[in-house]
């Protein structure tokens, strides 16, 4: 089982500003907490991380035929890409949305999310743990 981990705009910041919002930890971390659960559930898992809109869906077109399913923290841009949402559409691969903070108890404009429909389900306020247990998550489904 092969899934792509897609982390969106300014998370490569993570754990340099704002930790009382999104905490101490690196994108590093994530990762290696990551690859600790994947390894328990014997799966394989390919990260990325961009800044641009342009190549977060130029990576979900490629996805199709070489991943099972999509793990995706689309940052900002869970609030305002059509684009992404219609990659993710256009590939029709089982995606779990991810956020670290809790999106609906922030601002008004963050409780919309453009991901959310064509996702399998979204997992939201539960800082790293929103990625390990959305790994989690896609893999059940996948596996069902
Ligand atoms: O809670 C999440 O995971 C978010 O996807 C994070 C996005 C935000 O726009 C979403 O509404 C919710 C922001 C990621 C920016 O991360 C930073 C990390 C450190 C310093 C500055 C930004």
């Amino acid at each position: 089982m092969k899934i792509l981990v897609i982390h969106g705009p300014n998370l490569n910041l993570l754990g340099t500003r704002e930790p009382d919002v999104y905490g101490i930890f690196t994108l590093a971390d994530i990762t290696a907490s990551l690859s600790q659960v994947a390894a328990e559930l014997e799966c394989e898992i390919t990260e990325m991380q961009s800044n641009s809109e342009g190549t977060l869906v130029d990576t979900i077109q490629a996805a199709k035929g070489i991943f099972h399913g999509i793990l995706i923290n689309p940052a900002a841009y869970t609030h305002t890409s059509v684009a992404i949402r219609d990659a993710l559409s256009a590939v029709a691969l089982p995606t779990v949305e991810v956020h670290l903070s809790n999106i609906h108890k922030r601002e008004e404009f963050r409780r919309h999310s453009y991901i959310a429909p064509v996702a399998v389900g979204q997992i939201s306020g539960f800082g790293p743990d929103s990625y390990l247990l959305g790994l989690r998550a896609l893999i059940n489904y996948l596996r069902q």
